[in-house]
């Protein structure tokens, strides 16, 4: 008889694989250092076996913040040339060498469910953590809002690095002089499956700006034409936020400002509404133009606690025109590419994200439909960064952290096991 597979020992197993002792890295090889969003996640795959290293996870990454409030995208703990661009491009100061960009806050809510897991184990950890996560959401309200909705400054912040709603804005770029440089990336994957060259000397000629005017939030804001207002982050940060109240809440703390802020992002996400295309979409703040794309973080409204069930006239359309879903771009656009990068690969954890927002929002059917076609996915691709919308193949680097926390935390669990995030919110 053929041995039954073990899923979940497989998922922490790849999660091992990654560890390096007090950060986890994404992928091995392909990127060799913490990245934030994916750091959070990690720590919510270790919450479901190790909760110590769980709130380790945490700690590093708050570990690298700046004193402004900043948490960086990246935090190189170590050299590794196998990575482009490395630190001496960003040219930053923190204590830990970093990148000078941030990353979806993801974190305050996963602290909250990590904390959950283990009240009396965590009330130390989480104490120490708050005044931190206060102060990063700080950041993004103090230097990032437009109309109330929350901007990135750099495709790779938004964490959709070659999605097609930035295609307009790094168009306006002139990166002709932006010098020579080795990339890295396309050593490791198929270059089909990654963002073009052109697009490449646009996020470097970003990054070279920030580092001229020293990552100065204040001198950018003025002179960085490459300015966002972005659902990914606008969503996650609503969620965060809301979920950092209520940590707070139960400490005993003063939480009237961030309540503040949850109003105010509440109104954000809002403007992020784009009539033309009935959904929620991108928009550049320097020209006033939409972006006019329905992408996997337009379904992050139900994450974000919007009750709004219009984006599920697009997400019935969606799920007729590709065999697995959610695409990262909407495959009817002729933007839509099945391979290449956040331009139409399904990332597993994005579908968890949207999935738990639609099982909060008493979209039961929705939730559960979008768990089985990704565990699917996962079943049969394995712990892939991404995977192509068409036939369900793997895509991009292998032995993914992220999708290995996602099938640990949500993508695994039969159904109805996922009503414990319904019930956390
Ligand atoms: C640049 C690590 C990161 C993710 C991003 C994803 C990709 C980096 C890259 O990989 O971006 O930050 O070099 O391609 O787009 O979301 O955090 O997994």
């Amino acid at each position: 008889m053929p041995e039954r597979r073990d899923i979940d020992a497989e998922a922490r197993e790849t999660i091992r694989l990654n560890d390096r002792g007090n950060y986890t890295v994404p992928t091995a090889g392909l990127y060799p250092h913490q990245w934030n969003w994916d750091s959070a996640l990690a720590a919510l795959g270790f919450s479901t076996f190790d909760l110590d290293r769980a709130w380790v996870e945490l700690e590093t990454l708050f570990g690298g913040q700046w004193q402004n409030g900043m948490v960086p995208h990246i935090l190189f703990h170590q050299q590794d040339d196998g990575y482009f661009p490395g630190p001496d491009v960003w040219g930053c100061s923190g204590t830990v060498p970093s990148s000078g960009i941030s990353q979806p806050p993801v974190a305050a809510t996963i602290v909250r469910q990590i904390w959950n897991a283990d009240r009396k184990f965590g009330e130390e950890r989480v104490r120490a953590l708050f005044p931190s996560l206060v102060a990063w959401h700080r950041w993004f309200m103090t230097w990032r809002l437009d109309r109330e909705a929350v901007c990135v400054t750099h495709p790779w912040e938004a964490g959709r690095d070659n999605a097609p709603d930035w295609d307009d804005a790094l168009a306006r770029i002139d990166p002709s002089d932006v010098g020579s440089y080795q990339r890295r990336d396309t050593a490791v994957v198929d270059p089909e499956m990654r963002p073009r060259n052109r697009d490449y000397d646009r996020y470097l000629w970003l990054v070279n700006l920030g580092r001229n005017n020293g990552w100065d939030e204040a001198r950018l804001r003025e002179c960085n034409p490459f300015r966002m207002a972005d659902p990914t982050m606008t969503f996650i940060l609503l969620r965060a936020n809301r979920d950092l109240s209520a940590i707070g809440r139960d400490l005993g703390l003063e939480v009237d400002q961030l309540d503040n802020w949850t109003a105010r992002l509440i109104r954000g996400a809002k403007s992020l509404w784009n009539p033309n295309i009935q959904s929620y979409d991108a928009r550049d703040v320097r020209s006033g133009e939409w972006s006019a794309c329905v992408s996997n973080a337009s379904f992050l409204c139900w994450y974000g606690g919007l009750r709004d069930n219009r984006m599920l006239r697009h997400l019935e359309r969606i799920k007729k025109s590709t065999p697995y879903w959610i695409p990262s771009h909407d495959p009817e656009s002729d933007r839509f590419d099945p391979r290449r990068y956040w331009r139409g690969p399904i990332w597993a954890f994005m579908n968890m994200l949207i999935g738990i927002g639609l099982a909060e929002a008493s979209l039961a059917r929705e939730a559960e439909a979008i768990r089985r076609v990704t565990a699917n996915l996962v079943k049969g691709s394995g712990f892939s960064e991404y995977f192509n919308p068409l036939d369900g193949s793997s895509a991009g680097g292998t032995d993914f952290t992220w999708t290995a926390a996602a099938w640990l935390a949500w993508l695994g669990k039969e159904n109805g096991k996922s009503e414990q995030w319904a019930q956390f919110s």
